[in-house]
């Protein structure tokens, strides 16, 4: 018999048949509240679940009892109880590798948007303010050969400082967990500790996980040490920055502005200060939102749970060391 698996997003045609063909599938809006209760049945059942969202902690885990194997269709992990899946022996896998291109272009426009002021002057442009050959008030700040600061020297950090480095001309610096023998030897990345970092780039991007360390890391503290004319950059995850904090340093100028894909509650209130500051470009969490990376995010996502199933859980799994009390197989 084919184990039984939840799909909570829809799926393209040809990766909805590859699932089928190797599980028995039920097909759910979500995993909300509402949702949750209306298959609760279905929920008990599944031995796989595969999506994006929800938030897998005890109280949702208490409702899948035959878990086997979650694939989230994400990078981010955050959203589950990692230790609540490995005391269950549930593997988790994810997809980390099929965003990161995408992710280090749209954290190279947030760049360019901020220095350049793109939406405003657009949006002035658009409102027909452009009258004669602009002014000063208009100017923005050049990019290249100023110094990007690289908060979190992973996969997309590197993606990253290539863009900025060989593109731009930027110098880099980083900082991580640990030094990056290829971004200093590729991108001349200079290892910094986090404070100087703030001090020094003229650009401080934020590409971390969210984690009990990383929670508010970028706090007020912190953003008082950037430059004046220094630019924030978050598409990691919302609260690894203290958003008031943030907001109180763009009001009152101890930066210069900020460029944030990323917030501590999304989607992102209407009411929030930061819709109103004109020098903050907001976006609706668009890292990895193309046509071809979330497709190949969701194949992937199907690829892993194939995997898992089959014991396979050499890539892309978060905890392999649960491969033997899943019971999934070989691993
Ligand atoms: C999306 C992301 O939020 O992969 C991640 O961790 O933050 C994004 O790609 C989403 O999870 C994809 O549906």
């Amino acid at each position: 018999m084919k184990p039984a698996v939840v799909l909570y997003k829809p799926l393209a045609d040809d990766l909805r048949q590859r699932l089928d063909a190797h599980f028995e599938v039920t097909e759910i809006e979500g995993l909300d509240e509402e949702h949750v209760k209306k298959y609760a049945s279905v929920l008990e059942k599944a031995q796989g679940i595969i999506g994006s969202g929800g938030k897998f902690d005890q109280k949702m885990l208490d409702r899948l009892p035959q878990l086997k194997v979650a694939s989230t269709i994400s990078a981010g992990y955050d959203k589950y109880d990692v230790d609540a899946l490995n005391a269950r022996g549930i593997l988790l896998m994810h997809t980390p590798s099929a965003l990161t291109e995408t992710v280090a272009d749209l954290l190279m426009g947030l760049v360019l948007s901020t220095a350049r002021r793109l939406p405003e002057l657009a949006e002035r442009t658009k409102a027909g303010e452009w009258r004669e050959n602009v002014t000063a008030d208009w100017f923005g700040t050049d990019v290249h050969h100023k110094t990007l600061g690289v908060v979190g020297m992973g996969r997309i950090g590197m993606a990253l400082a290539q863009r900025a480095h060989l593109g731009f001309s930027m110098p880099i610096l980083y900082n991580a967990r640990r030094r990056h023998a290829e971004a200093e030897q590729r991108f001349d990345a200079t290892y910094c500790d986090l404070d100087s970092l703030m001090a020094a780039a003229d650009f401080v991007c934020i590409i971390l996980p969210l984690t009990d360390e990383t929670h508010h890391l970028i706090n007020r503290e912190r953003l008082a040490k950037m430059k004046a004319s220094a630019i924030l950059i978050n598409a990691g995850r919302g609260p690894v920055v203290d958003e008031a904090a943030l907001i109180h340093a763009l009001e009152n100028h101890v930066i210069s502005a900020a460029g944030l894909d990323v917030f501590e509650r999304e989607p992102l209130a209407a009411d929030s200060p930061l819709l109103r500051l004109p020098n903050v470009v907001a976006l609706p969490h668009i890292g990895s939102a193309t046509h071809e990376t979330r497709y190949a995010m969701d194949a992937t996502g199907v690829d892993n749970l194939i995997a898992a199933f089959n014991g396979q859980v050499q890539e892309n799994c978060v905890n392999p060391q649960v491969a033997n009390a899943a019971g999934t197989g070989r691993s």
